[in-house]
């Protein structure tokens, strides 16, 4: 078996060294990031093997969530999540399209940015990834046994949902912050009177332990400041929250760069346990909020969407020691907390150095009040009692850090291009590599938790030029893996994305394998139109509205051939997927039907509308090469004269 292995590996280092890569040598990939055959061995995934890693990489203007394999960077799947999919039906078929209402309407489209796996005692527990829409701010929630999204909640006085969405140690909450000040409540208002009267809201979503169901449970008010990433605190921070600010000045015009005047911006620090005692004394303001919250029940297999009517609303400047600002240098991108939750890094994208605050230093400089100015009633923490160091000169243009579980941070320089490893405590530089190009974030499995496994860093790049065949004006986007075992970093791979790459969350894959759902039981299914056997499928009639209770099974529809459809009906296809065997799904598309084909898992039920404008027979089929007689998988409807 070894041989075969070695083999298959020697021809695939041979041909990947044909790029120019010192083959024989140990691998330093500063170069040019060409792979040695030793870096080929170590992403290979022999046919039939299993991937190490789970990576969920966001799709940014895509909307969606792609799966990979890691180490091979294999692409699995890409679950629809805030964009319509006209591949699985998401956002088409009667079922889903309600998970994308809004207080907007029908919004099939958002911005996917941060994905976070569910923590139980701060380690990954692989139930539920959560991810943000930053443009109609919402955040999602996908069930990992079906790989699907169950749940999406908008967020009200919110714009940009940025700051958004991570997850606290035993997941009591999602946290979302928002991007933009807005008016909060939303007016007409001069946008020059943006100094004082916008606000941005930091949302606490509870997440039920058992279900996972998803709630607003309160709301902070924030500043109008702009907000970036976050983080959770871990260990004695566990009870607080971290995100970075910039525009403290907040201009309404960053045309007139004059939100980077401050030389310091912040880094917010919220004791969410204290918010959690100020409700529970009804310390609040409720306040109207109009918002959608979107429910798929598995059990009726329908989304359903509930309208939120109001908030809890939490004004600092009311609540002594609910929020905390820290000063950090030049406009802070990124903020995160080691696995031990002591420190809270920052990572002020306009300069060369990663400023590194301590969370025992905080504790102790707010019981000796040394503050040195409060802005709108929050007390600013005088930066030599909060300040445990700097990574000094570390590279230009500092964005995110992941730690890795050996005490070592690794964060990402946008402007140098590269991913920079540092000593926790010491701040010393330890090793750096160059990535291809402009690296956004970067992603440790566990790395959002208090035990990351340290054995990959994924970096997620904005920009590729001469990296892959080019593809026209439009290249791909790219990850590259990293091997951080080692004292030195090593390149091993660069595979293409989804969408664009913002951030990623990885778990190792027994933590999720477990629990993966092989088909819906058909005994379970109470969906309101299912069809259990071929005895019960029928066509029903009510006015000008026709339900056809359908089935498949390999490999034919019931009923094949449908008469006594006239132009102008409204006709509801509802198929039921008879079969329970793992992996048979079928597909069915109707000609000229204005909605996407339908893909049926086992076990599922799915329903598209179809609204014959022409007489004639018309046929429809199975799109899902299920069978040897998958191509005799069809039927006809007659439509006939009103
Ligand atoms: S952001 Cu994309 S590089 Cu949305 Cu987390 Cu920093
Ligand atoms: Cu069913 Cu092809």
């Amino acid at each position: 078996m070894r041989r075969v292995i070695k083999m298959t590996v020697g021809f695939l280092g041979l041909a990947l060294c044909l790029t120019g890569c010192n083959n024989g040598k140990s691998s330093d990939s500063n170069s040019g990031g060409a792979l040695s055959s030793s870096a080929a061995e170590k992403v290979y995934v022999k046919p039939g093997d299993h991937d190490e890693f789970y990576a969920f990489v966001s799709g940014g203007f895509n909307g969606q969530l792609s799966v990979y394999g890691l180490p091979s960077g294999r692409l699995f799947k890409v679950i629809p999540v805030f964009s319509q999919d006209a591949e699985k039906a998401y956002g088409y078929n009667e079922e889903t399209k309600p998970m994308l209402n809004t207080s907007f309407g029908f919004v099939p489209w958002d911005d996917a940015h941060h994905p976070d796996i569910s923590q139980t005692n701060g380690e990954l527990d692989g139930r539920w990834v959560f991810i943000n829409g930053n443009n109609t701010p919402r955040i999602a929630k996908i069930d990992l046994t079906t790989f699907e999204t169950t749940e999406i909640i908008e967020i009200p006085n919110s714009a940009g949902n940025h700051s958004s969405s991570y997850v606290t140690e035993n997941t009591e909450y999602v946290i979302a912050g928002t991007r933009f000040g807005v008016p909060v409540p939303q007016r007409d208002i001069s946008i020059k009177e943006y100094k004082g009267n916008f606000k941005g809201a930091l949302s606490f979503i509870s997440v039920a332990p058992e279900d996972g169901k998803m709630n607003l449970d309160f709301q902070i008010l924030m500043p109008g400041f702009d907000y970036d990433k976050a983080h959770p605190g871990r260990g004695d921070s566990h009870g607080w929250f971290f995100y970075t600010t910039y525009n403290t000045e907040e201009a309404n015009s960053l045309l007139e760069v004059n939100a980077s005047q401050n030389d310091k911006d912040f880094i917010a620090a919220i004791n969410w346990k204290k918010a959690e005692e100020y409700i529970k004394q009804g310390k609040f303001k409720t306040m109207p909020a109009n918002y959608a919250h979107n429910v798929f029940d598995e059990s009726t297999q329908m989304a359903t969407t509930n309208w939120g009517k109001e908030v809890k609303v939490l004004d600092p400047a009311e609540c002594p020691g609910l929020v905390y600002f820290l000063p950090t240098p030049k406009s802070p991108h990124g903020c995160d907390v080691d696995p031990t939750g002591e420190y809270i890094v920052g990572s002020g994208k306009l300069s060369a150095d990663v400023t590194v605050h301590s969370f025992s230093k905080m504790i102790k400089a707010i019981e000796e009040e040394k503050f040195s100015g409060e802005a709108y009633g929050i007390p600013i923490i005088d930066f030599e009692a909060v300040n445990a160091g700097s990574v000094k000169q570390a590279g230009l243009g500092p964005l995110h850090t992941e730690f890795d579980d050996k005490g070592y941070g690794y964060t990402t320089f946008f402007i140098s291009s590269e991913v920079v490893k540092w000593k926790v405590g010491t701040w010393e530089v330890i090793d750096r590599k160059p990535t291809f190009y402009s690296v956004g974030h970067l992603m440790i499995p566990g790395g959002n938790s208090r035990k990351p496994f340290g054995k990959y860093v994924l970096a997620m790049n904005k920009i590729t030029k001469d990296r892959y065949l080019p593809t026209g004006p439009e290249v791909t986007q790219s990850a590259q893996l990293y091997d951080i075992t080692g004292e030195k970093m090593e390149l091993l791979l660069d595979f293409p994305t989804v969408g664009e790459p913002h951030y990623a969350a990885g778990i190792p894959a027994d933590l999720v394998k477990p629990r993966s759902k092989k088909i819906f039981k058909l005994e379970e299914n109470h969906h309101p139109y299912v069809t259990k056997s071929e005895a019960d499928t029928k066509v029903v009639r009510d006015g000008k509205t026709v339900h056809v209770y359908m089935t498949t099974i390999r490999s034919h529809f019931a009923p094949d051939n449908i008469e006594g459809i006239k132009v102008g009906d409204k006709v509801y296809f509802h198929i039921t997927n008879l079969e329970q065997d793992y992996d048979v799904p079928h597909g069915v598309s109707m000609i000229g039907a204005n909605t996407s084909e339908l893909l049926i898992m086992p076990g599922q039920t799915e329903t598209f509308v179809w609204e014959p404008k022409q007489v004639g027979v018309w046929p429809f089929y199975c799109t899902d090469f299920c069978s040897a007689l998958h191509q005799e998988m069809q039927g006809y409807v007659r439509v006939s004269p009103a």
